[in-house]
């Protein structure tokens, strides 16, 4: 009987509002995840119980009784088979399609999500939030830097808070979307309220998205084992309803501005000068040494060769760092590889300065 508690456990209600199994279901794709859980997780249950039963009546009712009992001759019994083949074949199709939908779901940012990058890095999370212009005034991107150095300095300090790194803030109701890298080892970004988990790779960018229809916090954990302060790197979700999310981007912005300091594109601004990227490329749709970088991203660029790429963040990354793993169709391969000469933070700058080019 025992063996049959977790099964009940499901339906057992948790402080958080969540269930047994899962916890509360806070995106609006975490019901499809819950859905295909527990699909699986009833049927092998119900599976299970029919096996075993069978498996205990037939050991009693055709254990051998005497030395002389002898085993009957079974040639196979084809409605049988076919019962067995082809009803489990629905289940399966039907476990597949319940993924495959969420999957699609999950994969996919809607067009009209808000952009935040986010910055893995032993052992915090920094989130970068993009320049805006409200009501005709430039405001610049501003950064929340994952941890306050005071109290990750009391690490291993068992009266420490654990709650050193700052939260990511999005407005509820609308789609956000995560561009996400690390400057060193593997991290994972994982909210598993919103059944939403991503790696984070030093080197290459990628996606996460999701839509919380409430406001509230909900945790954020790395999931890739990342060195001796791994569990440390734990962070917040806070969402705000629309109103307060808009202060306080604002607020934000508006102190980024005041403190000068340079981040995201308007770090890359400064490089695109400073580093000589302007002597060989020019922003106004016009052929230099190499090609303009203005309305590149997001379209498609021939290559030497004859392949095509997408211009998306990794392209653009390699394309800085290592220009000649991909040169770009009649143009020479003259230009200077920056690997080594540049930060992290500045390729990121770089990057997010010719997305935001028109
Ligand atoms: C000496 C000239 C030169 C300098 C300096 C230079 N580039 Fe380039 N760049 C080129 C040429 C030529 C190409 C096209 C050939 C290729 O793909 O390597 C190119 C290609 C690129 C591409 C790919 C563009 C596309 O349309 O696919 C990007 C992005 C880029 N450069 C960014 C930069 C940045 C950022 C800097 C400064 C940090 C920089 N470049 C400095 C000459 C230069
Ligand atoms: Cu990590």
């Amino acid at each position: 009987m025992s063996m049959l508690l977790p099964l009940l456990a499901a339906g057992v209600a948790r402080a958080d509002g969540g269930q047994f199994w899962m916890p509360k279901a806070a995106s609006t794709y975490a019901q499809q995840v819950d859905d295909v859980f527990y699909f699986i997780y009833f049927t092998d249950a119900a599976f299970f119980v029919v096996l075993m039963a069978a498996m205990i009546i037939m050991a009693v009712k055709y254990k051998r009784r005497s030395e002389d009992d002898t085993t009957p001759v079974i040639k196979g019994n084809h409605t049988l088979e076919l019962v067995w083949s082809v009803f489990p074949t629905f289940l399966l199709v039907a476990m597949f399609w319940l993924g495959f939908r969420g999957w699609i779901n999950m994969s996919v940012p809607p067009a009209d999500s808000m952009e935040i990058r986010v910055i893995g890095q032993k052992w915090n999370w920094t989130y970068q939030y993009p320049a805006a212009s409200v009501n005709g005034q430039e405001l610049p991107g501003f950064e929340v830097a994952g941890a306050d150095e005071a109290c990750m300095q009391r690490i291993g300090d068992p009266t420490r808070d654990i709650e050193c790194n700052a939260p990511i803030v999005v407005p509820a109701g609308k789609p956000v979307k995560l561009v996400m890298n690390s400057r060193d080892v593997l991290h994972s970004f994982f909210i598993p309220d919103f059944r939403a988990k991503k790696d984070v790779v030093p080197g290459r960018y990628t996606q996460l998205w999701f839509e919380a229809p409430e406001p509230g916090e909900h945790n954020v954990f790395c999931t890739e084992y990342c060195g001796d302060r791994h569990g440390y790197m734990y962070s917040k979700v806070k969402v705000l309803p629309q109103a307060e999310f808009d202060a306080w981007i604002t607020e934000q912005r508006e102190k980024a501005k005041a403190s000068g300091a340079l981040t995201g594109a308007a770090l890359g601004e400064q490089l695109f000068a400073s580093k000589g990227c302007a002597g060989c490329h020019k922003l106004d749709g016009s052929r230099l040494v190499g090609p303009p970088l203005n309305a590149k991203f997001g379209t498609q660029e021939n290559l030497e060769g004859g392949a095509t790429v997408t211009i998306d963040e990794g392209y653009l990354r390699e394309s800085i760092l290592v220009p000649g793993a991909k040169v770009v169709a009649g143009y020479p391969p003259s230009m200077p590889p920056y690997q080594g000469q540049l930060n992290d933070a500045q390729v990121e700058g770089l990057v997010e300065y010719i997305k935001s080019l028109k």
